[in-house]
């Protein structure tokens, strides 16, 4: 696992939800480095702790810098060059978990556009910052090569979204593929942090034990659970980020996509969030299943966290998402397993449902 050392904010959330960002992309942590401002002119955060940094740098030997914020190419370069590491920034970090993600061709090509996006967004500066010489690899660039520069990352462009217009075929095989393998199916979604990892974890085990040869074709976020006497199949997708840029949201929602033929969907919730923030990032969470197709049936709601509240607060946070009288609603624990029964009873329940909604529709009857 490569290590790193995280430069992130001082509120608790920022740092909870770029430790989860960190753990998505697989980097062990090292050290947290927290700074009030991350928007310096010129290495993003204030000269005065590059010193600090190197030497936490000697003593923990990181492979990457993890920066917490959008840096400009100038400012990654003096960083980067300055501390004689790689520097990640936020959207990188992002996309390079997008990319780990995704698995059909449509999405491995969504994020593949997001790429090139981010890599437009930051060809003119890296094109000024050489022709000043600031930046080796290409000194004194002509206007030639500038054209050619931005004509290349144009033309990648078209020639994605060109294939993405002819993906959608692609789309419906791998989701038939997937069925295919008869198994029922479970995922868990909701926002990054809000313990769906951990969750994962606890119902299927830490171990992650040497699965029969039929399971080695899924991906490590997927894993199977004894669900009473029927093995079910469930995956940890993507989280949800809560300062996402718009030019990531396809990508973002294409790595989603098997929460479209999935049979129960969980969406977990943090509860211990304020009143505010879980009702946007709820609000947030089914506007986007709702896009992506996710019948509404499909989903169990999932308040997490609650071992330290009492029913009191857990019942006030749960009328606040208008989920008081919904049956689909259980609070839970991740970490003590509290009320696991309930939540495997009303998964086993929802697959049932779904399945007579399936035969029906097909008329199997
Ligand atoms: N108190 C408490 N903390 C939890 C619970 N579940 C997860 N966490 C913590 O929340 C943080 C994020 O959890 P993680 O599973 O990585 O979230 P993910 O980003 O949704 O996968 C970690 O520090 C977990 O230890 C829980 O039930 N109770
Ligand atoms: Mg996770």
């Amino acid at each position: 696992m490569n290590s790193c050392i995280l430069i992130t904010y001082f509120d608790l959330d920022s740092i909870s939800e770029a430790k989860g960002l960190c753990d998505s992309a697989q980097y062990e942590i090292v050290h947290v480095i927290k700074q009030n401002s991350l928007q310096h002119r010129k290495f993003g955060l204030s000269e005065g702790i590059i010193d600090e940094i190197k030497e936490i740098m000697q003593k923990k030997q990181p492979s990457v810098i993890i920066f917490d914020e959008i840096l400009k190419p100038s400012q990654n370069y003096n960083l980067a060059s300055e501390l004689k590491i790689e520097v990640l920034d936020r959207e990188s970090l992002i996309l390079e978990i997008f990319e780990s993600r995704a698995q059909s061709t449509e999405s491995q090509m969504q994020v593949k556009l997001a790429q090139l996006r981010y890599e437009m967004s930051r060809a003119k500066e890296k094109v000024r910052l050489a022709r000043m010489g600031e930046q080796p690899g290409f000194m004194g660039i002509g206007k030639f090569e500038v054209d050619v520069y931005y004509n290349d990352i144009k033309y990648r462009m078209m020639n994605v979204k060109s294939k993405l217009q002819k993906a959608g075929k692609q789309r419906e095989l791998h989701r038939q593929s997937r069925k295919r393998i008869g198994f029922n199916t479970v995922s868990i979604a909701g926002y990054t942090s809000a313990g769906k990892t951990t969750l994962f974890n606890s119902l299927t085990g830490e171990k992650k034990e040497k699965s029969a040869k039929l399971f080695t074709t899924l991906t490590t976020t997927t894993r199977k659970f004894k669900l009473d006497r029927e093995w079910v199949l469930i995956s940890d997708t993507v989280g949800f980020i809560s300062k996402l840029p718009a030019y990531l949201i396809e990508a973002f929602r294409s790595t989603l996509e098997e929460l479209t033929f999935t049979d129960v969907v969980l969406v977990i919730i943090d509860s211990t969030d304020n009143s505010n923030k879980l009702k946007i990032k709820f609000s947030n969470c089914m506007k986007t299943l709702i896009k992506l197709g996710v019948e509404r049936d499909k989903i169990i709601f999932v308040m997490n966290k609650t071992e330290k509240m009492n029913e009191y607060e857990i019942n006030s946070k749960i009328k606040e998402l208008d989920l008081y009288n919904n049956n689909k609603c259980v609070a839970i624990s991740a970490i003590t397993n509290k009320n696991f029964d309930i939540l495997k009873k009303k998964i086993k329940e929802s697959i049932g449902e779904h399945k007579r909604i399936i035969s029906k529709n097909s008329g199997m009857e």
